[in-house]
């Protein structure tokens, strides 16, 4: 582990203990401007020289330091100074596949010479590639070799993050990395939601057997994953490459009947109706989406259904072609942003970087990136009203940034001016090299 990383899973409780009257709140977080996020109308919703109050790993208050009422705040057993910085919530990257082994370096540099990834994807390599790779690996060393990519989105801020499966396409190396990922989120302070993705990629051995594939996925990976709850969600990749619109279906059918809800890699590369498919099954998202339609944001935004934009891809990629993001708005469907981390298509480990490629490659403005990394993304992950806003009731889970100024956080190019999370209450500080740099 890095000694960065290292630094930040350190719990830096010790520093700042204040005396520990009985009654007040476990923490009190001052000197700091906040940007809820709440929708109030507000850029932001922001307030300065503001005081946050923190109880049980809940937020207990938000608001101006000097509204603020004596009980509320008096009496807290820790004190955390922000040294004028700002306070957001905790980020949430809300589609991440960053259990696997491996890299896939070697088509990068196949792709920097003209191959492009639909094409190395039908000459056996792509998500197939790290599918071997990681069917090899145990839990021990999937584990190993997947932590560094949690932290590195730690230190950046995100304090939940959704992992998928789908680099194992059979029974044993699906489970495993869910267990993995649970494993993850239980050694480092960032909670862990769970998507199966077993309909990510057909696996060389059911080449010419595409339905009994399906059948292993919708007859006992969904029902052994609802059984022992391993997953919170089931994901399909609807794309030529990949499943049919009929197909990712039977797939969403055997979910729903289990109780887990959905979601859709969708339109990504070429369009297939994806939106409109994801919409049908009310999906908590439709992710990607560079090719949806008019029709397909409207019914997205009918069914409540969230975008969640990903444009680590389309960078990686050197796609050309935009998601719709004006229909998008039109249509008043919440845009999420989500770093896509992945060996192939998106290996970015940055939610910050995410942000900014939203706002410079797809247009977002500032406000729209940090919400689809806050407010946007609790949906996607079934978690509205518990995390991604700033305000009481909610779970302090927090991060402290050394900016001026909350548009920053898109601004900056590989900076990283995150100066510590708060996770369910509990503090974790960088160490000394805090600071943009
Ligand atoms: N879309 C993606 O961006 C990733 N999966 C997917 O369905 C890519 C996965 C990979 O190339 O390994
Ligand atoms: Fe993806």
């Amino acid at each position: 582990m890095a000694e960065s990383a290292k630094r930040v899973c350190q719990n830096g409780r010790q520093e700042n203990d204040l005396n520990r009257e009985q009654g007040g709140p476990d923490l009190l977080i001052r000197n700091i401007h906040v940007a809820t996020m709440a929708d109030t109308g507000e850029a932001y919703g922001v307030v300065r020289d503001g005081l946050v109050a923190v109880t049980g790993g809940t937020i207990t208050w938000v608001g101006a330091a000097h509204t603020a009422p004596r009980e509320a705040t008096s009496g807290a057993s820790r004190t955390l100074d922000g040294a004028g910085g700002w306070l957001t919530p905790g980020l949430i990257d809300c589609h991440t596949h960053l259990v696997f082994a491996g890299t896939r370096a070697g088509e990068f540099e196949m792709r920097l010479r003209g191959m492009t990834y639909e094409e190395i994807a039908r000459a056996g390599g792509g998500i197939r590639s790290t599918v071997a790779a990681t069917r090899t690996a145990t839990a021990e060393e999937l584990c190993d070799a997947s932590a560094w990519r949690l932290e590195a989105l730690a230190i950046h801020g995100v304090t939940m993050v959704e992992i998928k499966s789908g680099y194992g396409l059979d029974v044993d190396t699906e489970l495993r990395m869910l267990r993995v990922a649970r494993t993850l989120g239980e050694r480092l302070p960032v909670r862990v939601s769970r998507t199966l993705l077993a309909a990510h990629a057909l696996p060389p051995e059911y080449e010419d057997r595409r339905d009994a594939y399906l059948d292993l996925v919708c007859e006992t990976m969904i029902p052994r994953v609802a059984a022992e709850r391993l997953a919170d969600a089931v994901d399909a990749f609807c794309e030529d490459i990949a499943f049919t619109p009929a197909e990712c279906a039977r797939v969403f059918d055997a979910a729903t009947a289990h109780g887990l809800p959905v979601r859709l890699h969708a339109d990504q590369l070429s369009p297939s109706g994806g939106a409109e498919l994801a919409a049908g099954y009310r999906a908590r998202s439709a992710d990607h989406l560079e090719y949806a339609t008019e029709a397909g944001c409207r019914a997205l935004a009918a069914a409540g259904t969230t975008a969640v934009l990903l444009p680590g891809a389309y960078y990686t990629l050197g796609a050309s072609r935009r998601p719709p993001v004006d229909a998008l708005r039109r249509h008043g469907v919440p845009i999420a942003v989500a770093t896509d981390l992945n060996p192939g298509s998106s290996p970015l480990t940055s939610p910050l970087l995410a942000m900014n490629m939203a706002c410079v490659l797809f247009g977002l403005t500032p406000e729209e990136a940090l919400a689809g990394m806050t407010r946007h993304a609790a949906p996607v992950l079934g978690l509205q009203g518990e995390v991604g806003v700033l305000s009481p009731g909610m779970r302090a889970d927090l991060a402290l940034w050394d900016v001026d100024h909350p548009a920053e956080l898109s601004y900056w190019i590989g900076a990283n001016p995150c100066r510590a999370v708060v996770r369910g209450g509990e503090v974790y500080e960088r160490g000394p090299l805090t600071g943009k740099q």
